[in-house]
């Protein structure tokens, strides 16, 4: 094989680490090989001997520290998927100043149990207007208002010693308009024009736009944009500062993977990829989900696996789910991707019963998707930083008697809190005057309702509200995969409207649910009878409760249980070895009882309340819901 030969005469930097690289790339090659010869022909091969340098150089030069970790990764593969884990997700900035801030409140983060601290954008964005550091001129460099690459290795470091992995956001797909590559393309140095796509008039990207789907059309219309300086159009999926990178040059993912495999050394040990979806282009589709941008994350799995294995990729892929499950990988083990991905149809679904007292839907669209891989895990989540764009399936609307379109116009109009009655106070973002099509921002509790209940002073009103914060979170906890607190969530946060005095945000609506912490109001977290203390309680319990179930931890299937009574949602997560646990929550603002014996999940087995939300209660055989409430169950007995 070519790689023994490349090995016998470049390995020498590897001194006592060469027979464990060399088995490791042993393994990987042929899965990397074949898929960049996917994305590549034949080209693929000529890159073996700069892929071996490049191994060589990273392997050498990763510390001791970040070795041992990666033996300890290979030897114990399963490390994330435990029910242990548990994330948490805030920016740099807005949760404590900057990287050595972030240091400063390890304490916080353990209260909440968090094992995976994912750091917003970090690396050095364009000036001004950034997209919330998504369009990045530099990804060797912190932000310096930040901090520097010293700080961020140290908070890594300092973080995993008290058993938390950081994670950051790598943004695969584009560049800033600012990057050395996209300034030397805009001067017309052809090498770095190959990088991006770039057409001198409007024939190839009338041709594409046929096809493509508009992702921020109220930012800028089409997916290209004009560079009147040079005279010529540059792909711009996003804003038109953020360049499409062009991944049909191989090039563009050598220098990527060096990225990644610089970043692995600095101790990140989860990557978020952005937008992988849209990776490659093929005239004619819509651009997304192409095979060659699944194989091109498998060639950025083997290879990265040879020279970090401790390090782990999450895929941000907002797409339909049966588009979303391939990023996990399929049956084959060594078919690898992503070993995460972001459920977003589980978020969907989750808000969408909320407002409609009904978990008839989300039963139906959850029940249908594929099972992921044993080695993959979900992330979990209620809120992140961006909007909710309503992925409801037609066909999952119609099987439950509703129209799809008019479901999704209906959840924009609940969710702005323009539908009477509605509880919520979000704002629609990207509203598409073409199509109609709408997103919704705002944070979880304003959502909740949360906001509306203060405002309006109502007790009730808030208890309710509370109550849906929880019980979203306690299925998102018990789903299986690693849960994700969105910062803010755990102390009921309310929208920030601060982003309007500010020209470089005003624009954006997202960043009313990115608010600043204010550490004034987390203290309240210790004063009974606080809202901030009702909810930071509810979170620890949640997170307790979680740890102590293995039968949540990776290798357990989720099964959905459609319920004759739709304001149930039941799901039970089954475990080969580890036990079985059943979650059956209420969705409906009255109380719905249910005689024990009914729970088809619980056949053959004996059911132990493990968590009780919102006065649930198992008495005398039957199960009592209040409004919005939930059981979480540890089941023994054999699995059926
Ligand atoms: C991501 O989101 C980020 O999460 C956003 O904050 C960025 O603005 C964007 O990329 C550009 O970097 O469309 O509405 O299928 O849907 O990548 C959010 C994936 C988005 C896309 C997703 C994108």
């Amino acid at each position: 094989m070519i790689i023994d030969e490349l090995l016998a005469v470049r390995a020498a930097p590897l001194g006592g680490r060469a027979a464990v690289v060399e088995a490791r790339l042993r393994r990987r090659w042929p899965e990397a090989l074949a898929a960049l010869t996917q994305a590549y022909g034949p080209a693929a091969e000529a890159l073996a001997p700069e892929l071996v340098d490049w191994v060589v150089a990273s392997v050498a030069g990763r510390s001791e520290e970040l070795w041992t970790l990666d033996l300890c990764r290979e030897a114990d593969p399963g490390w994330f998927q435990r029910s242990s884990n548990l994330g948490y997700v805030c920016y740099a900035d807005r949760f404590a100043g900057d990287l050595r801030g972030v240091a400063g409140h390890l304490d916080y983060l353990a209260e909440l149990r968090t094992t995976y601290l994912h750091l917003m954008p970090l690396l050095r964005p364009r000036p001004g207007e950034n997209d919330g550091g998504y369009a990045v001129e530099s990804y060797d460099d912190i932000d310096p208002r930040l901090g520097t690459m010293d700080d961020l290795e140290h908070l890594a470091s300092a973080l995993r010693r008290r058993g938390i992995s950081l994670c950051i956001d790598l943004v695969v797909n584009h560049t800033a308009a600012e990057h050395e590559w996209a300034v030397r393309a805009r001067r017309g140095e052809q090498d770095y024009r190959d990088r991006y796509f770039f057409y001198p008039d409007r024939t190839v990207p009338d041709a594409y736009e046929r096809t493509l789907r508009e992702v921020f059309p109220a930012f800028k219309p089409g997916s290209f944009s004009w560079l009147a300086d040079v005279e010529q159009w540059v792909w711009t999926t996003f804003h038109e500062f953020q360049w499409d990178l062009n991944y049909g040059n191989p090039v563009v993912f050598r220098d990527m993977l060096a990225v990644m495999g610089r970043l692995a050394n600095r101790g990140v040990e989860v990557l978020r990829l952005d937008a992988v979806p849209f990776l490659w282009k093929r005239l004619g589709t819509d651009c997304e989900n192409q095979p060659e941008a699944h194989a091109l994350l498998r060639a950025f799995r083997a290879l990265m696996a040879v020279v970090a294995p401790a390090t782990v990729f999450k895929a941000e892929a907002i797409v339909p789910p049966e588009l979303l499950v391939p990023y996990l990988g399929v049956g084959d083990p060594e078919h690898t991707e992503c070993e995460m991905a972001y459920h977003n149809q589980l978020m969907v679904m989750l808000w969408s019963s909320l407002a409609t007292r009904d978990a008839g839907l989300m039963t139906h669209a959850l029940d249908r998707m594929a099972e992921i891989p044993d080695r993959a895990a979900w992330v979990t989540y209620v809120r992140c930083h961006d909007d909710i764009g309503w992925a409801v399936m037609d066909e999952d609307a119609a099987a439950v008697g509703w129209d799809g379109s008019s479901h999704r116009r209906f959840l924009n109009d609940f969710y702005s809190g323009r539908f009477p009655g509605s509880f919520a106070r979000g704002a629609l973002f990207q509203e598409n005057a073409l199509t109609g099509d709408a997103r919704i921002s705002g944070s979880a509790a304003s959502l909740c309702g949360i906001e509306d209940a203060l405002a309006r002073g109502d007790e009730v009103a808030l208890e309710r509200a509370c109550r849906r914060l929880e019980l979203a979170y306690a299925c998102a906890f018990a789903y299986g995969g690693i849960p994700l607190v969105y910062m803010g969530d755990e102390l009921g946060l309310r929208n920030d409207h601060t982003y309007e005095a500010d020209p470089a945000r005003v624009d954006d609506n997202r960043w009313m649910h990115r608010p600043a912490m204010d550490w004034d109001v987390a203290a309240r977290r210790d004063l009974p009878g606080t809202l901030e203390h009702t909810v930071f309680a509810m979170f620890r319990r949640l997170a307790q409760a979680r740890a102590a179930i293995r039968a949540i931890d990776g290798g357990a299937r989720t099964i959905v249980h459609p319920m004759a009574d739709r304001r149930l949602l039941c799901f039970e997560r089954r475990h080969p070895v580890l036990g079985r646990m059943a979650v059956v929550a209420n969705f409906a603002q009255d109380p719905v009882t249910l005689v024990a014996a009914d729970l088809a999940s619980l056949a053959g087995g004996r059911a132990t309340v493990a968590l009780a939300g919102a006065g649930a209660a198992l008495i005398d055989g039957e199960l009592r819901f209040p409004g919005l409430s939930y059981l979480w169950f540890t089941v023994d007995g054999p699995s059926p």
